[in-house]
């Protein structure tokens, strides 16, 4: 940087984020220029006077996040980087601004480039996950002191607020007492069909007031007012949305303060005429050394910052802690489940999988002191809290136990917002069937390779008396087509523990455990060191000779399928069981390996839900007993009586095959 530069004044640098939004979607012919024009403003203040990031190290653990809620302004995201210096969103990044390829994805991908903490786009997403950080944040110094003193910044727009998840995201930061959080509300009144007022009439600081925030309201264009109201928020021991009042398009003087300006480029004219309105003579893409001047003095302050905080670490008495778990460390985790899981082959115990999670989280969560764990209000149900887990409570974040509430959206986002946040390693629980209400949230993670854990029990008819309300039959199949989530559905107590080995140790994938209500009994009664479900499908029940016939179950269907067996035995068959925990671990592994499971014979499938999905183990003349329709209000028992998957069904399905 040439030093004899006079860095420009904040006016200018926000004008540069103005110029290159609406720059790059012109160049791209696709975009919204709106919301950063409007917002630049703002966010020029938030990043030139409070925020400590250090584009030469966009990850150290004690930066600052930055939310971009509304992801459709992911151009004043990428121009920022850009202006700050960021190694990897250089010009020639935004001139590709949404091609193939291009870090500058339409909306902000995580790890795409350094600095995008979340992925966001789908409205609501980003502030609810930095509920998430933001808890993670003060739990992090609660066990740190000294080593977590950080903010979480949010810039949500109308739509944001609109949604639901908005309402289960405040509701928690509130109660919770979340400081460190601070909404910037791009408050334009404009959303895609017009002005806010033909779909909403609410009074949102009324409503963050309610949820227990500290609320303030300023124009979004004067930089010493949101200033001011930034420092008042850090102050303020509640969570802060402050109103920003904004013209979207702000600087297009045709078009702004009109939906126009929300999603689609300005077009040549009115370009130039926002260049004469901004007084910006430079050619598209072209910055004054002034404006980067300004923009790198942000950067060196991060940059001090980081220095000083790496410093603190260095002397720091739990600075190995605090690496082991920023590091998401799990060595301790293999031989304490290989231990257990001999206990279990030896004790052969029959329990419910939810249960049998308990018990396999009793392990991992000894071994592994930076889990988080939580429920949206089911915990005595679905069985995620161990002994000894203390609770997180408003003001004090020592605990590792989260009481989401019955927030399943909320709570799956926080989760992102924990994980990605770094230091811990989330999971939480709900019931199978409310999977579809944290389902957004759950596709987030799978996108962005976040290993959170989803604990949903209750996991089919099985439930019994609560009825179809409750009863999952699609949402095995509907989950298992989510790209990049790992779905397990364990026999037995084995699996289970297998199962949460596996879903403690990855790195890119999310994992959803499908548990049961009911009692199972124990499969695995000889002891192998080997994670068999890691496999994905493996045979559990070996034929003795050349087979007859194969029977594939998966969770609380395994048992029937090992009674189907018996009886198909006693009349002479030879009668593989395959036990198919996780479809997409066994999509992974080589052909001749799936093949060989599989086996040549006719097969069954039984799986209480739908078909669908299953074409991964069945051919066309194969057969398949479970759902076709929603459960009903029974005990469990006469429920698989009565929708026909039972041992006698499955062998009766075998032998029409054969
Ligand atoms: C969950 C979800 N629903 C719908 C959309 C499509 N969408 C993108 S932006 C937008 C309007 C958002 O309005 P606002 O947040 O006020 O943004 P502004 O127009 O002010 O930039 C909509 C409906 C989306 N991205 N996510
Ligand atoms: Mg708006």
């Amino acid at each position: 940087m040439n030093t004899q530069i006079t860095p420009a004044t904040e006016t200018v640098m926000a004008n540069a984020l103005r110029v290159l939004a609406m720059d790059a979607v012109q160049a791209a012919n696709s975009g919204h220029p709106g919301m950063p024009m409007g917002m630049a403003d703002a966010a020029t203040a938030l990043f030139n006077r409070f925020l400590r990031v250090d584009p030469s190290c966009p990850d150290w653990p004690d930066r600052d996040r930055f939310i971009l809620s509304a992801g459709h302004g992911s151009m004043l995201l990428y121009a920022i980087h850009h202006l700050l210096g960021h190694a990897d969103m250089g010009m020639e990044e935004l001139r590709r601004f949404r091609q193939l390829g291009a870090r500058t994805a339409g909306h902000p991908e995580y790890g795409h480039a350094a600095g995008i903490e979340v992925t966001t786009g789908p409205l609501g997403q980003g502030i609810a996950t930095a509920v998430g950080m933001a808890l993670a944040e003060r739990m992090q110094a609660a066990r740190f002191p000294g080593l977590s003193d950080h903010y979480t910044y949010v810039i949500a727009g109308d739509g944001c607020l609109m949604e639901g998840i908005s309402h289960e995201a405040i509701d928690m930061a509130g109660h919770l007492k979340l400081g460190r959080l601070v909404v910037l509300w791009d408050d334009n009144r404009i959303t895609i069909d017009g002005a806010t007022d033909l779909s909403t009439s609410t009074d949102q600081g009324a409503r963050f007031a309610a949820s227990g925030w500290h609320v303030q309201a300023v124009d979004g264009h004067d930089p010493d007012a949101v200033a001011a109201a930034i420092e008042a928020a850090r102050q303020d021991p509640r969570p802060s949305m402050i109103a920003c009042r904004t013209v979207i398009g702000h600087g297009a003087p045709n078009k702004q303060g009109s939906h126009d300006v929300h999603g689609a480029p300005l077009g040549a004219e009115e370009i130039t005429a926002a260049r004469v309105q901004l007084n910006w003579p430079h050619a598209p893409f072209e910055i004054p050394d002034t404006v980067y001047a300004a923009w790198a003095a942000v950067a060196a302050r991060g940059h001090e910052a980081r220095a000083a905080w790496e410093a603190r670490l260095a002397t720091h008495p739990h600075r190995a802690e605090f690496l082991s778990a920023q590091a998401g460390e799990t060595a301790a985790l293999g031989p304490a489940i290989t231990a257990y899981k001999q206990r279990l082959s030896k004790e052969a115990p029959k329990l419910a999988t939810r249960k049998a999670s308990e018990m396999a989280l009793e392990v991992v969560n000894e071994a592994l002191p930076n889990t988080v764990g939580g429920s949206a209000d089911l915990t005595g149900s679905n069985l995620t809290r161990t002994r000894g887990m203390v609770a997180v409570r408003p003001g004090d974040y020592a605990g590792r136990y989260v009481h989401f509430g019955i927030r399943e959206h909320g709570m799956a986002a926080a989760l992102n917002g924990i994980a990605l946040h770094g230091g811990f390693r989330p999971y939480g629980g709900t019931f199978l069937a409310f999977a579809d209400y944290s389902r957004p949230a759950i596709r987030l993670s799978a996108l962005m390779g976040v290993p959170v854990t989803h604990v949903m029990t209750h996991d089919s008819i099985g439930l019994g008396e609560d009825g179809p309300t409750h009863q999952p039959v699609e949402h095995l199949a509907s989950l298992r087509a989510m790209p990049n989530l790992t779905v397990i559905r364990p026999c037995d107590a084995v699996e289970t523990a297998e199962a949460w080995e596996i879903a403690m140790t990855a790195t890119r994938t999310p994992t959803l455990l499908a548990l049961s209500r009911q009692n199972l009994p124990t499969f695995r009664t000889r002891h192998l060191p080997e994670n068999m479900t890691a496999r994905g499908a493996y045979v559990l029940r070996e034929p003795g000779r050349g087979r007859d016939v194969t029977l594939i179950g998966t969770g609380s269907e395994v048992e029937i399928a090992m009674a189907a067996a018996e009886l198909l035995a006693g009349a002479g068959l030879a009668v593989a069981v395959v036990s198919a925990p996780s479809f997409e671990l066994f999509a992974q592994r080589p052909a001749a390996e799936r093949a060989e499971v599989l086996g040549d014979a006719p097969r069954v499938g039984v799986e209480a839900a739908v078909r669908q999905g299953w074409d991964l183990l069945l051919r066309d003349r194969d057969a398949f007993v479970g759902m076709t329709g929603f459960g009903a209000s029974a005990p469990a028992p006469a429920l698989y009586e009565h929708f026909g998957i039972t041992p006698a069904a499955v062998a009766e399905a075998a032998r029409a095959l054969l």
